[in-house]
């Protein structure tokens, strides 16, 4: 084997035993750089005698062409080596389970409130939502509430810069949405027409300066409106009772009106319920205040009291839902305890 088959030979050994693209080039350096063993050979031919150059010169170029071919072999082997490398690095394994964010649900509460929702929409209740910061007239002066109530005490009531406050019940939607509706009737009524029934109730959350097992500060209220030329006590009673057996799937309950007061009702009067079987049997249930809605009230409304007529009612969500799912302290409702919550999924 001659010397140029020998250099070859190395080059190609030397080649493939580097590691790294870096080190291959270090490599192709030793034989084809600018002091490189190729190199060399190349600037002794000027020393040779025309015919010899030409012949030895032949056979470098050769070798030299076979340590090109070499070189870019392994070139290309570490490319692809490296790209394989990159590839299995980075693999997706797209057969493992997804990572899931978790379901929520809503809270029960507000599953509460759309059953609600739902029976009386039923019933051709329309469903009314307004503002939770109020003006003092549409939370208790359009109520027929007096200046000097309890509830008007700084003590019972939050207020809030303005002269506004928090609203303490839901009525004050009511009387927004019973104004609203007569002003879109004004003619037919001035005309001595008869005006569409306002029926409306008013879920959200209210406000009060309360706590403790049974009473939060923010609690949520449905309220209940109804009013027309021919609405009775009557009517009260068969909505609510309708309410009460769709809402607790059962009609193996007593209900009751327990005569009471309230200042924007007259008469006024209590609904409580009893179940006859099941984990709460033989207890009667406050679930609700009610009443035929005072004559000042239905003024306050655009009405004339002695052609409307109607009655209106307000029941606290929290307790109705704490008494369909059996829950016995209010505050689970609002601790955000997801060991509590996720049960209502
Ligand atoms: C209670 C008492 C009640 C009403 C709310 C009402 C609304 C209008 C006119 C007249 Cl717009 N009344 N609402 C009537 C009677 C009782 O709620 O203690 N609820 C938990």
């Amino acid at each position: 084997m001659n010397e140029l088959d020998q250099l070859v030979l190395q080059a190609r050994a030397e080649f493939l035993q580097a590691p790294t693209p870096a080190d291959l080039e270090n490599a192709k350096a030793r034989y084809l750089g600018k002091a490189g063993r190729v190199t060399e050979l190349l600037k002794g031919l000027a020393a040779l005698a025309p015919e010899e150059k030409k012949a030895r010169g032949g056979a470098i170029n050769e070798a030299k062409q076979q340590v090109e071919a070499a070189l870019n072999e392994r070139r290309h082997a570490l490319a692809e080596a490296e790209l394989e490398a990159q590839l299995r690095a980075e693999a997706l394994d797209v057969t493992l389970p997804g990572r899931s964010g978790g379901v929520g649900a809503l809270h029960p509460v507000i599953r509460t409130m759309e059953r609600i929702e739902a029976i009386f929409g039923s019933m051709g209740f329309d469903v009314a939502d307004g503002p939770e910061i109020e003006a003092d007239w549409f939370n208790f002066t359009a109520l027929n509430t007096p200046a000097d109530h309890p509830a008007r005490s700084m003590h019972d009531t939050f207020y809030v810069e303005g002269g506004h406050l928090l609203r303490t019940h839901t009525s004050p939607m009511q009387i927004r949405y019973a104004v609203q509706h007569v002003k879109r009737h004004r003619v037919q009524l001035d005309a001595g027409q008869p005006m569409p029934d306002i029926r409306v109730i008013a879920p959200g959350r209210t406000y009060r300066v309360d706590s403790d097992a049974t009473h939060s500060p923010m609690f949520h209220q449905v309220e209940g409106l109804w009013v027309g030329e021919h609405v009775s006590f009557k009517d009260l009673k068969s909505v609510y009772v309708n309410f009460l057996r769709e809402f607790f799937e059962t009609d193996d309950m007593q209900i009751r009106f327990r005569p009471s007061y309230f200042p924007f009702t007259e008469p006024s009067a209590e609904i409580d319920m009893m179940f006859n079987s099941g984990p709460l049997k033989g207890r009667w249930l406050e679930v609700s205040g009610s009443g035929q809605v005072h004559p000042q009230v239905i003024r306050n409304m655009g009405l004339d009291p002695e052609r409307y007529i109607g009655f209106a009612f307000g029941s606290g969500i929290d307790r109705l839902a704490m008494l369909r799912y059996g829950v016995n302290d209010l505050r689970l409702f609002f601790d955000g305890d997801l060991r509590f919550l996720s049960q209502f999924k």
